[in-house]
């Protein structure tokens, strides 16, 4: 059977590539800038831009219809949230947030995860590094559980 796919979105260097690298088991590889839609087996990645400027939000929208999750990606050492209050919600996928860099010095979890939550009203919220591999393999099986 086929498999649905996950879009990955969120700002400019978030972490989005590196986590789909990850989630794909390469574990030490690190991640060049994405300059457009990237299709990599279950995975659609995309430039951080498309997360940062309205006008990239009909293109996100369009690429969802090839999706079945949505996840939406909150650096935990910034200070801000690009994306709009509820901005999952106009998506017909299954959201899952995820706070990327919690291993980072300047990580600070609480005010990610309350960035997120206005963005993300309710659904689950995972924790990672791409650099202890923390939260990996857990966030991997929920969205495969949803993709199979
Ligand atoms: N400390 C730490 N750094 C990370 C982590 N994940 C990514 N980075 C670093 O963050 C930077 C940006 O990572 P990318 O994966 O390219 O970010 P992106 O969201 O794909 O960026 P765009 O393609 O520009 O949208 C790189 O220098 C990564 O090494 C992490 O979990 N911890
Ligand atoms: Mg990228």
């Amino acid at each position: 059977m086929k498999r649905g796919k996950v879009l990955i979105i969120g700002p400019v260097g978030s972490g989005k590539s590196t986590l789909a690298k990850r989630l794909l088991g390469e574990e030490h590889s690190s991640a060049k800038k994405t300059q457009s839609l990237e299709y990599a087996n279950w995975i659609i990645d995309s430039p951080g831009e498309y997360s940062q400027n309205p006008m990239y939000y009909r293109t996100l929208m369009a690429t969802a219809l090839e999706a079945k999750v949505l996840l939406i990606i909150q650096d935990a050492t910034r200070k801000d949230s690009t994306l709009p209050p509820n901005f999952a919600s106009g998506f017909p996928l299954t959201p899952i947030g995820v706070i990327t860099k919690i291993d980072h010095p300047n990580a600070d979890i609480e005010t990610a995860t309350r960035l997120l939550r206005t963005v993300l009203p309710i659904g689950d919220i995972y924790f990672t590094s791409s650099v202890t591999l923390a939260g990996i393999m857990e966030l991997k099986e929920r969205i495969l559980s949803y993709l199979s």
